[in-house]
């Protein structure tokens, strides 16, 4: 590896404009190609009378319908597959679904590419070969752990597979291994942070951290300046879902100023949530992404759900791949704690296999001494006891099944009935008090 170069991939990073628009359409046209070969795609644009005929421009992708989560569900689990299935080599799923979860096959080559760009990410982070990359997420169908491992090793860098939680060995790995870059959620980051300071270790003096690797959850530019700050790192914003392979869709380059979006591999549109339609470049809309390299399982106008703008303008680092601003907010009612993403549905089909519960439930996410608490409260039904031991045993047995169900432990609380506010109209479910992202 050069490692003197700016770049990793100098010639796609810095592609003209025009030049990235051919090589969207080009592989845009291949990919509906492709789709064509998934019974979910070649029935729906059979019936449209679509095909890759139908594409001359990249605007053209207007005339293809939008693909959901609901798409990706109710085809469970290899509706949307393209490929012969002796070509798939691996199966991540996602969290924060009730019912069936979303899958994701890849084959080799995907799974090289994903690799590769993950490695483009964290090369722009200023990581080479020379770099002792440790990641503390969660190995398993979460995308963050496999994702970031191939990446750090696809750059040539070691890499410690420390994986999610018990920090005090996080930290000792961190300091008897060297390790210069930390991949991390922001709230685990922040957790890091605090227990170092319980042990008397200074990480800005006493590790070699240089670079932290931050995403997978919301978090505003306060929370990274003070993750920076107690860490000691520059911290780079990494978005990335796992309906689109993972980590290393969109990443930050020393600028810190918005995310570049990889235009060879993504074709980004921001949406209307309410028409639909395009929003000008600049304001805020849904990002919608279609895959425009990926084999097994190309997804075509998959509508993410989540709130961001491009952002106008050049970078001054010379690439050329458009920017995603942090990510503000999400259309639908999903909500991210601890990196988990979770529905309140997936809370309310607990509750409600409980007889002795009624059917108002309100749930509070709340930053605690840099700690992410969900409270469940929900309302006891009519014929339900008072007795203290009985109240204690159903709260345990509630908190448990929530547990299996989401992942995390909440702090649940009975309350009488009538005592959680009725709203008028669509109940409010979830009331988030974590910091609002501007
Ligand atoms: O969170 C993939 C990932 C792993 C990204 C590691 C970055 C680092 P999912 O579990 O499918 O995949 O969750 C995807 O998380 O639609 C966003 O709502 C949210 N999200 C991801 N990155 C960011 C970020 C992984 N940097 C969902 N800022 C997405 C805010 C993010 N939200």
């Amino acid at each position: 590896m050069n490692n003197t170069s700016v770049y990793f991939d100098p010639e796609i990073e810095t592609m003209s404009r025009n030049e990235l628009d051919h090589l969207q359409l080009d592989r845009f046209k291949d990919t509906v190609a492709r789709a064509m070969n998934a019974p979910f795609y070649g029935a729906k644009y059979k019936k449209l009378g679509l095909s890759a005929d139908s594409i001359r421009t990249l605007d053209d992708v207007r005339k293809f319908p939008f693909t959901t989560k609901a798409d990706l569900r109710e085809h469970y689990p290899f509706g949307l597959v393209a490929t012969d299935m002796r070509k798939i080599i691996r199966l991540h799923s996602s969290s924060g679904t009730t019912g069936n979860p979303t899958v994701i096959v890849h084959t080799k080559k995907d799974i090289e590419r994903w690799a590769h760009r993950m490695a483009r990410c964290m090369y722009m982070a200023g990581l080479r070969d020379t770099d002792v990359i440790q990641n503390t997420s969660g190995y398993g169908m979460f995308t963050g752990g496999l994702g970031i491992q191939y990446g750090a090793e696809c750059l040539g860098a070691m890499t410690i597979p420390a994986a999610a939680g018990n920090s005090i060995r996080q930290i000792k790995f961190i300091m008897d291994f060297g390790t210069t870059a930390l991949h991390a959620i922001p709230s685990y980051a922040l957790r890091l942070a605090e227990v170092f300071a319980e042990r008397g270790i200074d990480p800005r003096t006493d590790t070699k951290l240089t670079t932290l690797l931050i995403g997978a959850e919301p978090h505003t530019e306060e929370q990274r300046r003070k993750i920076e700050q107690l860490l000691g790192v520059k911290a780079y914003n990494s978005f990335g879902m796992s309906e689109m392979s993972g980590p290393g869709v969109a990443f930050e380059c020393p600028e810190q100023n918005g995310m570049h979006l990889w235009e060879d591999s993504y074709l980004i549109e921001i949406i209307d949530p309410d028409t639909l339609e395009p929003v000008p470049d600049g304001e805020v809309g849904e990002m919608v992404l279609t895959t425009l390299d990926r084999e097994a399982m190309p997804l075509i106008r998959y509508r993410t759900r989540d709130l961001t703008r491009i952002l106008p303008g050049p970078c001054p680092c010379g690439r050329t791949h458009r920017r995603i601003d942090r990510i503000k907010g999400r259309t639908d009612d999903m909500f991210i704690v601890k990196g988990v993403n979770i529905f309140p549905m997936q809370i309310e089909k607990i509750l409600m296999q409980f007889k002795e519960l009624g059917s108002n439930y309100l749930i509070t996410v709340d930053m605690v001494n840099s700690n992410e608490e969900i409270l469940v409260e929900v309302e006891l039904g009519d014929a339900f006891t008072d007795d203290y031991s009985q109240l204690v045993q159903l709260s345990k047995s509630i908190t448990r099944a929530l547990k299996d169900e989401i992942l995390l432990t909440p702090k649940v609380k009975l309350v009488d009935k009538g005592a959680l506010p009725q709203s008028e109209g669509k109940a409010v479910r979830l009331i988030d008090k974590r910091p609002k992202i501007k």
